[in-house]
């Protein structure tokens, strides 16, 4: 059964006014309208294809084109605002498409559908979230696998049925896909981070451990919270400044009075061996004194903003600053000039090492900017795909904004990737160093200049759970610096999960706790358990590092490894509240270094060898060792 009326509120009447079957079942999830075996809709694929002025329509794609799909593709829509194809696949083991909260790594493939429009939305199961990624994994029941990318930026779902296929739907754009052969599902991405970008070189010292906050909302605080990680002795390379560190909350200055003395504080971070980073939102306060604020005085005068849909007038919605707010439209390559040009003063200012960006779906407190959507096929169109709220304005622009690359309504999901690469050059030039990019958003191909982190997630256990399915998906996104706010974000976290899941983040390639419950928090014993497990990490970061390099020069994942000589057995072990059960391929050989408080000292350390053997007594491993934060000629090609 292929869904002939996604959009809610079928009814029989509806659907055979379509000419398509009505038949109720009990199957939860199961279309009860649904397409007709002959349907007498959209183009059958193989037919007569005609050379028209813009292309060609009624195009034939033959079943060869993935010689390994025995079943053709089934049925094809090309219409104004609709698109839709439905392709068989050949087993049920479906992996990726993005970013949701999956609850399990492999779908369900009883007619789950899975909306795709950035939105700033906390992680819940199967909502569209903070990025778009159009692309899944499939291992066939050889075990070979392939994968495949829809290219495509509009508002969209994908249904995935149990006879098995997948059905896409978008609203907008062309049916651009690539297929990726594999066979084996490191091939995948391997090949796919070939065509879309591979993941850019990490600095070293940002695989150690972060410590960030919203609210700490005062310099003393700030100082508290270190003093006492540095009293715990706890290994610690990174604090970030979250939005409590700037006055009123405008991009590119700080609250002098409640974190007087700041950049003076940051260089003291600095000869400590630690990095900083500081986030900045997309959005800029229109209603300071004229003269007083020059982001958005000079972005007035650049004409940088996204516009009205008259092409002209900026958009203006409500975010954290105070008043009104418009929006940097980091397509124009105006913008860019903009954006480096004040990432480069605002260095001066804060010495900073790296970037966060957040709010870059692109967040907005209302449905649509003033004084609302026109009604019009653009903001409301015939079709909208899966989403939450069945809207595309809400918690954002309206949809017939225009930015430079076109409609918001084709752009909206690029809001965050193009704000990525932009900053990255920016970080680059500020820094002389490797860029340190944090993006909310992102979207194919983000993974080139930046990482991520799942988002606002919950003190929950099954967010602990959900975090690491996330991490493997965004190593399929092509994503590998990945991870989740340990502890949790929204809600309160209690001891033993805070403490639990700061064993199993102590393993994130992205380590970062953003929440009131710090290692340093709960008193003696869950430091001293909180920085055991930090001290294997910081152990094993050559190995880490090494992972990374693989990924930037050959597309690797990075993260636990299964063993091709793996049999499949099952232990009880013991796992006391002290303690995380951590093992060690056999075959392999780990590079090591003696752990310290920051990797600053730890990369001074001698190096070691874990050596485990295989069955057949042999082991082998590599390593990748350099200063660390270089770029151009002394660091890693590519
Ligand atoms: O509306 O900057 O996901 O990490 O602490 C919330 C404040 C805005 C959302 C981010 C979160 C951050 C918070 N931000």
């Amino acid at each position: 059964r292929v869904d002939c009326h996604p959009q809610p509120g079928a009814s029989q009447e509806s659907c055979e006014a379509r000419g398509c079957t009505w038949c109720t079942t009990d199957v939860p999830n199961a279309p009860w309208c649904f397409f007709p075996e002959d349907s007498p809709y959209g183009y059958s694929l193989g037919g007569n294809a005609e050379k028209t002025d813009k292309g060609w329509s009624k195009l034939t794609v033959s079943p060869s084109v993935c010689h390994r799909w025995d079943s053709p593709l089934v049925d094809l829509f090309f219409s104004n605002q609709y698109l839709q194809i439905t392709t068989a696949v050949p087993s049920t083991s479906v992996y990726g498409f993005g970013e949701h909260e999956h609850v399990s790594f492999k779908h369900s493939m009883d007619f789950v559908t899975y909306g795709m429009y950035s939105r700033d939305q906390a992680p819940t199961p199967n909502a569209n979230l903070y990025g778009v990624h159009p692309f899944y994994m499939c291992v066939e029941d050889d075990s070979n696998a392939h994968g495949v990318l829809l290219l495509n930026s509009n508002a969209q779902d994908v249904s995935l049925s149990p006879n098995p296929s997948l059905t896409f739907r978008t609203i907008g754009g062309i049916l651009d896909f690539y297929v990726f052969l594999g066979p084996t599902p490191e091939n995948v991405v391997q090949q796919y981070t070939e065509a879309i970008g591979r993941p850019h070189m990490p600095a070293y010292w940002s695989l150690g451990f972060q410590l960030s906050r919203w609210g700490y909302g005062s310099i003393d605080v700030l100082k508290e919270t270190v003093n006492r990680m540095h009293h715990y002795d706890i290994p610690y390379d990174v604090q970030h400044l979250d939005i409590d560190y700037m006055e009123r909350r405008l991009d590119f200055t700080y609250d002098k009075e409640n974190f007087a003395g700041l950049p003076e504080y940051l260089q003291e971070l600095r000869k400590a061996g630690m990095h900083n980073v500081i986030i900045l939102d997309p959005f800029i306060s229109k209603d300071e004194e004229p003269g007083t604020y020059k982001p958005y005085d000079l972005g007035e005068e650049m004409g940088v903003w996204v516009n009205n849909s008259d092409g002209v007038t900026p958009a203006v919605g409500e975010a954290w600053p105070p008043g009104h707010s418009v929006f940097p439209d980091y397509t124009n390559p105006r913008t860019v000039e903009w954006w480096t040009q004040l990432c480069l003063e605002f260095k001066n200012v804060l010495d900073y090492d790296g970037i966060w960006i957040d709010m870059n779906e692109p967040s907005n407190f209302l449905r649509g900017q003033f004084p609302g959507c026109a009604d019009n096929d653009i903001n409301n169109p015939p079709y909208i795909p899966s989403i939450s709220d069945r809207s595309l304005a809400q918690k954002t622009l309206c949809p017939d904004s225009k930015t430079y690359l076109g409609e918001h309504y084709n752009t909206h999901s690029l809001f965050g990737w193009s704000q990525t690469e932009p900053t990255f050059h920016a970080a680059q030039q500020a820094t002389g160093k490797r860029a340190f990019v944090l993006s909310r958003s992102t979207f194919v191909g983000s993974g080139k200049h930046g990482g991520h982190w799942l988002g606002d997630n919950f003190s929950q256990w099954k967010d602990m759970h959900y975090s690491i399915i996330g991490m493997l998906e965004f190593n399929l996104f092509g994503m590998p610096y990945i991870g989740a706010d340990i502890c949790g974000f929204n809600y309160n976290t209690t001891y033993e999960l805070c403490l639990r899941w700061m064993q199993l983040g102590s393993f994130y390639p992205f380590s970062r706790n953003h929440n009131e419950q710090d290692p340093a928090f709960f008193g003696e014993e869950f430091a001293k358990i909180s920085r055991a497990t930090l001290r294997i990490r910081y152990s094993l970061l050559p190995y880490l590092y090494t992972l990374f390099y693989e990924s930037h020069v050959h597309g690797n994942t990075v993260g636990y490894k299964v063993p091709s000589a793996w049999r499949g057995t099952y232990a009880t072990v013991d796992a006391p509240l002290n303690k995380i059960p951590l093992f060690i391929r056999g075959g392999y050989i780990l590079p090591e270094q003696a752990p310290a408080t920051t990797t600053t000292k730890s990369r001074l350390n001698p190096f070691g060898l874990i050596v485990a053997l295989n069955e057949q007594g042999e082991a082998s491993g590599s390593l990748f060792w350099d200063d660390g934060d270089s770029i151009g000629e002394s660091g890693p090609p590519l």
